[in-house]
């Protein structure tokens, strides 16, 4: 495992700074609507990690969200799930605030997650039994905070139109907080930052950070308790153990 933690690391400091370097030359088109969007570095970081879990690893699987790598028919056996940014309009707009995860699975069950914020140069990274660690350092494990507590992470989509009664539940929250990119987002709940998030995501955007928030004792699930299928976009809720259970209660069904 420590020679794969030290392989993956090396990875991502790799792709970190073909990234810096590569914020000069984007090309940008889009996808499914003109928010979102896809980089020619979103396709070339994809391309460069895949090749080196090949390299590494050849019978292992790839999930990832980029074209030709995001659909599996199952997670048996080893699956790395990658997200070559996310963030992607963060990225184009602001130059930060973006991220690159990678999960690795062992059928089905979370091994070890990695959240690289590129530009402050922080690694969250950990997995199953080896803790947390920002960088170099442990991280404590978050305080249990309530709702009341704390702040709150969300999608500005289900915020916006109001889906679910996130607004009254935000309104039960310190302040509401939407960062545009889900890796931050669940890295400021492990940071004991956030106490929650309520977001609408693909597997690669939380595969990674499941596995942190798992080992740090969080509580995630689809929005109504559902467990996460791996397989598609679904509506998704990570939190403090007291917060996730508060916001579980508060949900309306209805949308
Ligand atoms: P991405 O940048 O990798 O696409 C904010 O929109 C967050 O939701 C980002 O982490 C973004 O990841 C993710 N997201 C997932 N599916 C999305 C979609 N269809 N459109 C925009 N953002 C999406
Ligand atoms: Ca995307
Ligand atoms: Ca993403
Ligand atoms: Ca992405």
């Amino acid at each position: 495992m420590e020679q794969m933690i030290d392989h993956i690391k090396s990875w991502l400091e790799e792709a970190g700074e073909k990234i810096k370097s590569s914020q000069q030359t984007l090309t940008i088109s889009q996808k499914s609507n003109r928010t979102d969007l896809v980089t020619n570095v979103d396709r070339n970081i994809q391309n460069f990690l895949i090749e080196k879990i090949h390299s590494y690893d050849p019978e292992a699987k790839i999930l990832a969200e980029e074209e030709g790598c995001n659909k599996l028919s199952d997670l048996d056996g080893r699956v790395f799930i990658i997200d070559p940014i996310d963030g992607t309009l963060n990225f184009v707009i602001e130059g930060e605030n973006f991220c690159i995860m990678l999960a690795v699975y062992e059928s089905g069950v979370g091994k070890l997650g990695f959240i690289y914020d590129v530009m402050r140069n922080e690694l969250f990274w950990g997995g199953k039994g080896i803790g947390v660690y920002k960088n170099d350092k442990p991280m404590p494990r978050p305080a249990n905070k309530s709702l009341s507590e704390g702040l709150l992470g969300v999608n500005s989509y289900l915020f916006g139109h109001n889906k679910y009664g996130i607004r009254e539940i935000a309104e039960s929250s310190m302040g509401t907080r939407m960062y545009g990119c889900a890796g931050l987002e669940l890295a400021a709940i492990l940071k004991g930052n956030h106490i929650a998030y309520i977001s609408n995501l693909s597997p690669w955007d939380y595969a990674a950070g499941n596995v942190l928030l798992e080992e740090f004792g969080m509580v995630t699930s689809g929005l109504f308790g559902t467990p996460l299928t791996f397989d598609r976009r679904e509506y998704y809720l990570a939190g403090t153990p007291c917060a996730y259970a508060e916001i579980a209660d508060l949900l309306k069904k209805e949308g």
